[in-house]
């Protein structure tokens, strides 16, 4: 199918994201000013190694792109949608209603409400329709990446030792810190 997904766009459009190989994970988000904490989901995927490609999705600015995005994500090979947005924050509940996938949502930090408004807006969605909701701003955007790594790692035995070794080094870190 003819989609915008498939215009090349130029190189820094990709936010640094991998895209030699078939993503496995959407990470979207509403706005480009969303960017700032939405790459640190992008960050901890590339850590881990999992294809995945970042777009700009809008519900309210690009409704029809938003559609076309969430109807075609599972045919298309993606297997986990990671829903950034903030303010009156819709774009994830509008995405999981879409599609099969499984549809996380992270909250971003609002300048007017420091993100409780997109925490609400994502968090009530109605019985029938999930979307699993992350913490406010970049803990929540990496932890959203975790979690999707989680789920690939049910069928991914190398995933599943690169959580061990994840979950083992955070925790040597910790354990090595200092107070002053
Ligand atoms: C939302 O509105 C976006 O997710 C963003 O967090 C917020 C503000 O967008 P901009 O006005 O910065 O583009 O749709």
């Amino acid at each position: 199918t003819d989609g915008p997904w498939h215009v090349p766009f130029p190189a820094s459009d990709y936010h640094g994201c991998m895209n030699t190989q078939q993503p496995l994970v959407g990470v979207i988000m509403g706005s480009k000013s969303d960017w700032e904490t939405m790459r640190h989901a992008a960050e901890m995927l590339t850590h881990f190694g999992v294809p995945h490609e970042c777009r700009v999705v809008s519900a309210h600015r690009t409704p029809q792109w938003m559609c076309e995005y969430a109807a075609s994500a599972e045919q298309r090979g993606l297997a986990v949608i990671i829903a950034g947005a903030g303010g009156a924050a819709h774009l994830p509940g509008m995405v999981a209603s879409q599609t099969v996938l499984p549809v996380l949502g992270v909250p971003v930090q609002s300048r007017a409400l420091s993100g409780l408004d997109s925490l609400l807006s994502i968090v009530q969605m109605p019985g029938g329709i999930p979307v699993g909701t992350l913490a406010i701003g970049e803990a929540g955007a990496k932890n959203a990446a975790l979690l999707a790594v989680r789920m690939l790692a049910v069928n991914d035995d190398k995933l599943r030792q690169q959580l061990h070794d994840f979950h083992r080094e955070q925790a040597a870190k910790v354990m090595q810190d200092t107070l002053p």
